[in-house]
């Protein structure tokens, strides 16, 4: 990191105290920004990078709900309004116990550049709360969401902060939480949330469209080198909707996708992932990966605890959680022959072992360009809201095609122009910060 770099991201540490997630992913922007701070002195000048860093708004509140017993819990909520230099705020809700502020404010800043990479007139913010929704009850979830909405509502709407889902959030609390919403502003703001019902508002492929971009985006970088899906053994990591999404649409490129997980263990199928099985044990039956091996029959098994990376494979996408790739799972990755990471997840790859991949010069796609065709499609349904429209599969997908495949030629593009062809890493960061940097300058202090 340069020196001018290191002393804006030192102060951005000191004001930060604590928030590891929120310092690896600042300090991944900025080991990349270098280039563009000597080239453009103006967005020194106006303290852009201090600006950016520091988040418009942070909403922390309480979340009160009854158990079935009639226990009352207590949670924490939190919304993270980044920046909303291009668009109104838009990023998910994360509900996980490990969620705290260093999470969402890592999330959120992500969120701005991939937003901005997108191309769409999307800010960047995230939210969710550290309730854990594993074992509880369709109605503890409902009274939870419930609760959650009744603060949140008072700070969102459809021109200034539209939430999605993330971890633990899918289609049913995005329904909780639309008729919360409803209920207290008595208005039918379809725009205020996205990854709604396909009936109430919601847009046909954003339940796909998180996977199906990254395998897209993936395929497209795979071709840089001659390469494709056809035939080649694919590692997923996760089980939920990015990981489900990505399987189907690799094994419609061809390829083989042989493992899933979660937070117990990891399944390898040889016989390649049975993807009606896994659907109706994850999204039916809300169960586990275990029990996909265990009814799968022999060509499966579940391996607890352990790492998904220690199965051979050409592509691996890890589409679970943040650092979920360590360096030591990057080297056996590479000692196997792994070809190409893309990431599904945001941030799941740790410092050492991006530099593992790069220093062996195999293909790397950082989560804020490999992953942004969920909220892209996000941006799709909010048009659709507005103009009270919807519109055919086919006709959301080809425009998600279209996203994924300037996102790509975007970050190759920006790469080759600073010096560094094929660093994925380097053309997203700089293509989605200049955006907005100079949208923030345009602006005036505010
Ligand atoms: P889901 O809740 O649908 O699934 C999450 C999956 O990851 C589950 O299999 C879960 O297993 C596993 N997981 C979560 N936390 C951990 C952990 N600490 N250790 C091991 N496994 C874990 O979430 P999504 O599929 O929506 O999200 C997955 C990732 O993709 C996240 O990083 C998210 O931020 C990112 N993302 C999501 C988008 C979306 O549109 N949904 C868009 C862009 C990125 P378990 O049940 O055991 O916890
Ligand atoms: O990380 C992400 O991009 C998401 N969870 C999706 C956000 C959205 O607004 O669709």
């Amino acid at each position: 990191m340069e020196a001018n770099l290191t002393m804006v991201y030192d102060q951005i540490i000191a004001r930060n105290p604590g928030e590891a997630e929120f310092h690896q992913a600042v300090r991944e922007v900025f080991d990349t920004l270098g280039p563009v701070m000597a080239r453009n002195p103006q967005y020194t000048e106006a303290a852009v990078l201090e600006r950016i860093c520091e988040p418009e708004r942070q909403i922390i509140f309480r979340v009160p709900w009854q158990d079935d017993q009639g226990r009352v819990q207590i949670n924490r909520g939190f919304r993270v309004e980044f920046n909303s230099a291009l668009g109104p705020y838009k990023g998910g809700l994360r509900f996980h116990r490990s969620v705290y502020l260093g999470i969402i404010k890592f999330l959120g800043f992500e969120q701005i550049f991939k937003n901005s990479l997108t191309g769409l007139p999307i800010g960047g913010g995230k939210g969710g709360s550290d309730f854990d929704p594993h074992g509880r009850s369709d109605g503890e979830i409902m009274r939870f969401c419930q609760s959650f909405m009744t603060e949140l509502a008072r700070h969102i709407g459809p021109n200034t902060d539209v939430p999605a889902g993330d971890i633990g959030v899918g289609g049913r609390e995005i329904g909780y939480m639309f008729g919360q919403y409803r209920r207290i502003t008595n208005r039918y703001d379809a725009g205020v949330l996205t990854g709604k019902g396909l009936t109430w508002g919601g847009s046909l492929v954003r339940t796909e469209a998180t996977g199906y971009g990254l395998v897209m985006f993936t395929q497209r970088m795979l071709q840089t080198r001659g390469l494709d899906f056809a035939g080649r053994r694919i590692a997923i990591s996760g089980s939920g909707n990015v990981a489900i999404y990505a399987t189907e649409k690799a094994q419609e490129f061809g390829g083989e996708v042989i493992t899933c997980s979660d937070s117990a263990g990891y399944v390898v199928d040889e016989a390649g992932i049975d993807l009606d099985l896994l659907k109706q044990v994850k999204e039916i039956e809300r169960g586990r990966v275990s029990d996909y091996a265990m009814r799968r029959g022999s060509s499966a098994k579940f391996v607890p605890g352990g790492s998904v990376w220690d199965v051979p494979a050409e592509v691996a996408l890890p589409c679970a959680t943040q650092n979920e790739v360590r360096e030591d799972d990057a080297v056996t990755l590479l000692k196997n022959g792994v070809k190409a990471v893309a990431e599904g997840a945001n941030m799941p790859c740790t410092p050492g072992a991006i530099a593992a991949f790069s220093k062996a010069g195999i293909l790397y796609a950082p989560g804020k360009a490999s992953n942004a065709g969920g909220v892209a499609t996000s941006g799709l349904e909010m048009q659709q809201n507005a103009s009270r429209d919807s519109w055919s599969f086919e006709y959301t997908e080809d425009k998600l095609a279209d996203i994924m495949a300037n996102i790509h030629d975007t970050c190759s593009e920006t790469a080759a122009e600073y010096g560094h062809a094929g660093d994925y890493v380097m053309g997203a960061n700089i293509a989605g910060f200049i955006k907005v940097a100079d949208a923030v300058i345009a602006q005036g202090l505010i």
